[in-house]
């Protein structure tokens, strides 16, 4: 099979700077999600001070606090974590679209790497299974995509040339 030269990134987040957003809300999920986004970024070289920690009331909470912690220019990337479980209403259904399109909004205006690391369950199961068993550990996910894409990106600004845009990965 010949070499397919790529444009990709690695997994080393030394000297990097991260802040991550996790909210309280259905904190048993949340908790775990953190601590292996943390454990992530340190294995991957990142300092402890290095890593600014924000929770949020909920879900809904995560888009303008990832917000203004892009705009201090401080950081490298910001992580934002979160779970949502569907429920006997129509809440989930409205936060849901709105998570994640401020987050999405977020990165793309400030031009600041996001990694998206909010579930989005039907049931409390499925959230178990990708807070650390079945499905692995979607924090740590996240911590290893953000870092992948900082260091792809050398830097915020050129995250949106077009010629590195598929090498994210
Ligand atoms: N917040 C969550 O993080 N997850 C949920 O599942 C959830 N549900 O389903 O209600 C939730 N609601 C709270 C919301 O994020 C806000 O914190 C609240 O509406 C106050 O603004």
């Amino acid at each position: 099979m010949p070499a397919v030269p790529a444009i990709e990134g690695g997994l080393s987040a030394v000297g990097r700077r991260f802040a991550i957003v996790v909210s309280r809300f259905n904190a048993f999920i949340t908790e775990r999600l953190f601590q292996s986004a943390y454990d992530g970024l340190l294995r991957s070289g990142a300092k402890k001070k290095d890593i600014a920690l924000v929770r949020v009331p909920g879900a809904f909470e995560i888009p303008l606090a990832a917000r203004t912690l892009a705009e201090t220019g401080k950081y490298d990337a910001i992580i934002c974590l979160g779970c949502l479980i569907r429920g006997d209403t129509a809440h989930y259904d409205v936060i849901v679209n709105e998570v994640t399109r401020g987050i999405g909004q977020s990165a793309q205006e400030t031009g600041v790497p996001h990694a998206f690391g909010v579930l989005t369950c039907e049931t409390l199961e499925q959230a178990i299974d990708r807070a650390g068993l079945k499905m692995g550990n979607k924090g740590f996910d996240a911590a290893l995509a953000a870092s992948r894409t900082l260091l792809q990106c050398n830097g915020p600004v050129n995250c949106f040339q077009p010629q590195l845009s598929q090498g994210f990965y």
